[in-house]
């Protein structure tokens, strides 16, 4: 069983390429943790590709920092095949980098 995460909106302060800077961002990881693998670090305000896991788990951690609030993001997520077991964790935190 798979989970399948959708972007619905997404608008986040820019992180330079490839989310360089580490300001405000969400980072996708392929299980239940931030030792999983990291599928992805998403910033800026292009919607993202939908993001498939390997397995029944999936960790979506936002993180923002003390300045320029953007509206944020919607995702959606369902699993295939079926209905069990599906665990999607969402994580927030803000990281006060202005020290
Ligand atoms: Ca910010």
């Amino acid at each position: 069983m798979q989970v399948i995460l959708y972007w619905r909106d997404f608008q986040l302060e820019s992180g330079g390429f490839e989310c360089q800077f580490d300001w405000d961002n969400v980072k996708v990881y392929d299980g239940p943790d931030e030792s999983s693998p990291l599928i992805g670090t998403y910033c800026g305000t292009d919607v993202p590709q939908f993001i498939r896991s390997n397995g029944v788990n999936m960790l979506v951690v936002f993180k923002s920092d003390f300045s320029l609030t953007f509206r944020g993001f919607e995702a959606a997520y369902y699993n295939i095949p079926g209905k069990n077991n599906l665990r999607v964790t969402f994580f927030a935190m803000f990281c006060d980098n202005s020290l």
